[in-house]
């Protein structure tokens, strides 16, 4: 992560508002689709809808409308190592999400376990030092749909992730003003958005406490240089750079220091993973330890081919991606043509940090004519590789399975 220096471009007051103007009354009942996309999943349904009927976003894959939950079509993802703001994918747990948010009023209130409690305005937030980094935010659930046998939830393909620039403050910035006494161990983080009916748990989220001050988790107000759009969290959000978006809290309204661990639901029951290699669990097993999910592990993609795609015998086919290597930066990504027997490195991109995708690209010759399962595998700084066998768990968390793209050479 660097430091910025006084004088680089700061999302100043005006950018804020005009993010805040943009967020306008969310088209939920509307989201009238044109046109459809096939989603290569596991089960049917595989149809989705496209709309471009929500506030500051182009066309997105409708996975639901009502809280919004849009995927980002896979095609995005071989135009640049950033995704763009009007194309990253949007999820939320509860519809109530407010539809404008007045940057004058709004505070983050910092309370709990500390010395002095904190009602900080945007600009009192954005005078603390700023930094800036680029990290991939991935859904626990992205790849969903994928998993066999089917889980409950939201059935994303691979498209509930996005990488971007993200400039903030260090959340221990904020928590060092506050004073936080001793004895503390977590940090609880929430929004402005409102559960449908009192009985449902607010959506609150939790970190230990040395991770809250590690100096790389941030609130973050700007994304790729510009406000975030209202549903990725105006005015501003948690990044908290190779852990699963969950804790990635959007409209960060609340920061509560506690002096015992968290017990909500939103921690204890949901978003947990059993406790194995992989988060892998078979259906039915019993007696299987479940704990908080947390890292990310890493991925790749080839971006430019889909199944099916045709490939030219004669000359060289250039075969392309992204990759990512969760909470370390990526140490190699290779490729094979042969379904995993034999494997050659590719070309990577330039590093953007080691929480952002990086680009990789490899010049293919086919030696005969057939059909190819073309696979990629990414293996991180920590020596930690992709699987070859899908992983299972019942809230279809985590896929990080080498992926397989079947190709046609002729
Ligand atoms: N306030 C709030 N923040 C939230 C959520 C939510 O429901 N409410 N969902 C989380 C989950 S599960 C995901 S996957 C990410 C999605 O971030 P995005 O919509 O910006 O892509 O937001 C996280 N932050
Ligand atoms: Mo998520």
């Amino acid at each position: 992560m660097r430091s910025v220096q006084d004088g680089a471009p700061l999302i100043g007051r005006r950018a804020v508002l005009a993010g805040g103007a943009a967020g306008l009354a969310l088209a939920h009942s509307r989201a009238l689709a044109q046109t459809f996309v096939r989603l290569p999943l596991g089960s049917s349904p595989r149809a989705r809808a496209l709309t471009k009927d929500f506030p500051q976003k182009g066309e997105m894959i409708l996975q639901r409308s009502r809280p919004p939950l849009l995927e980002t079509p896979f095609a995005v993802f071989d135009k640049g190592v950033l995704t763009p703001n009007d194309r990253f994918y949007v999820r939320w747990h509860y519809s109530d999400i407010p539809t404008t948010v007045d940057v004058d009023s709004f505070r983050l209130k910092v309370h709990g376990h500390v010395e002095h409690e904190l009602s900080l305005s945007l600009s009192e937030l954005m005078a603390l030092p700023h930094v800036e980094m680029t990290a991939v935010n991935q859904c626990s659930g992205n790849s969903r749909g994928l998993f066999a046998p089917r889980v409950a939830g939201g059935e994303w393909g691979n498209g509930a992730m996005g990488n971007a620039r993200w400039t903030g403050v260090r959340l221990s910035d904020v928590l060092k003003k506050a004073g936080v006494k001793p004895g503390s161990v977590q940090v609880r983080m929430h929004g402005l958005e409102k559960p449908p009916v009192a009985a449902s748990p607010p959506f609150r989220k939790s970190l230990a406490l040395d991770h809250a001050m590690d100096g790389e988790v941030m609130i973050a107000f700007a994304m790729n240089g510009e406000a975030l759009p209202l549903l990725n969290g105006f005015p501003i959000r948690m990044v908290v750079p190779g852990w699963y978006a969950t804790y990635w809290v959007k409209m960060l309204s609340d920061l509560e220091v506690l002096d015992k661990p968290d017990t909500n639901f939103w921690m204890a029951t949901a978003y947990t993973i059993p406790d194995t290699p992989h988060a892998d669990m078979m259906p039915g097993q019993t007696g299987v330890k479940f704990v908080p999910i947390n890292k990310m592990v890493p991925r790749s993609f080839i971006t430019n081919l889909q199944s099916g795609a045709k490939l030219p015998r004669q000359g060289k086919s250039l075969i392309r991606g992204i990759a990512f290597g969760g909470d370390e930066g990526v140490k190699t990504v290779e490729l094979s043509l042969d379904g995993g027997r034999n494997w050659a490195a590719a070309r990577l991109g330039k590093d953007e940090g080691k929480f952002s995708f990086r680009r990789w690209e490899a010049d293919v010759t086919f030696p005969k004519p057939g059909d190819y399962m073309l696979q990629v595998r990414c293996t991180n700084t920590a020596g930690i590789v992709q699987p070859a066998v899908p992983n299972w768990n019942p809230a279809g968390f985590m896929r990080n399975v080498i992926e397989s793209t079947r190709v046609t050479v002729a």
